[in-house]
């Protein structure tokens, strides 16, 4: 692969979080670093768990492998490896490896003068998944409140969950993520139609720039909010869409125990009736 002149500018030492020079190297084109390191290391060990736990189970059929929780009867304590203490191992594994990978890109942040927007962004997709198997059991007192580590078996854990507050679409915070999902969905396909548009005007006709994206949305709607403005949309759009997906869930259980449609009785019950 050939070096970009710049790189070999900022492809010194410094800049680490922790460790100092410990790391500090690149590997071919890899940046290591010291949660490069911790990264590989919960990674592999996370894996070979799996396997582990794969190994126990009885199949070997790669959609119905699963992974479960402990049962709810250990509370908060620590299960044995048969019986939960293995998926306990393997969240540990899963946020350790999915931390180490954010503060590796921080890192590399920090090494190229760059803000820190993509471990920022990393940061909600793992607050999403900390707040399914950490926050949330933690608050209804059992770790058997965690999703199971199996292809098919987590897409029955979220249709069981599901069904148990009666019908989630009633859920506000489940309705505010899946209306930020459709319109991150709604800018992304907004976006990438106006800079193929721009970039491919036909065979024989000049490429066109901002000012034609700018027009076209213009002319459309009356308003263009500009080539930086869509993407910091498209960031808010997207990690809000994560953010109120983790709400919607957590909510579900330690703040609201029935159905939630009943949860909109208190519209009913306004005495404006
Ligand atoms: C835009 C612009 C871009 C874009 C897009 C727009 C030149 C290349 C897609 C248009 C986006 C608007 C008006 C916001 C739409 C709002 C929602 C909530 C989807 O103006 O600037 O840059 O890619």
């Amino acid at each position: 692969m050939s070096m970009l002149s710049f790189e070999r500018k900022y492809r010194i030492r410094g800049g680490t979080l922790l460790g100092g020079d410990l790391f500090d190297f690149w590997a071919g084109p890899f940046y290591v670093g010291l949660f490069g390191v911790t990264g590989i290391f919960f990674a592999i060990l996370g894996t070979l768990l799996i396997i582990w736990g794969a190994a126990m189970g009885p199949t070997w059929n790669i959609w119905q492998i699963s992974i479960a929780p402990p049962d709810l009867s250990y509370g908060l304590a620590l299960a044995p490896l048969a019986e939960g203490g293995l998926w306990q191992l393997i969240t540990i594994c899963a946020l350790g490896a999915f931390v180490s990978w954010a503060l590796r890109e921080v890192e590399i942040c920090r090494k190229l003068g760059m803000g820190y927007h993509v471990p920022f962004a990393f940061s909600v997709a793992i607050f999403a998944y900390f707040t399914l198997v950490v926050i949330r059991p933690v608050l209804m007192g059992a770790w058997g409140h965690g999703f199971p580590y199996g292809i098919l078996s987590h897409l029955d854990w979220v249709s069981n969950v599901g069904y148990q507050y009666l019908h989630f679409h009633y859920n506000p915070a489940h309705m505010i993520a899946v209306t930020l999902f459709f319109t991150t969905t709604l800018a992304l396909a907004l976006h990438g139609s106006v800079i193929l548009a721009a970039t491919n005007p036909g065979q024989g006709q000049t490429v066109k720039g901002a000012e034609y994206e700018n027009g076209f949305f213009r002319d459309s709607i009356g308003y263009s909010i500009g080539a930086l403005g869509i993407h910091r949309l498209g960031l808010f759009l997207a990690l809000s869409a994560g953010f109120f997906s983790a709400v919607c869930i957590v909510i579900s259980g330690p703040f609201w125990t029935r159905g939630w449609p009943e949860w909109w009785n208190w519209w009913l019950n306004l005495p404006i009736w």
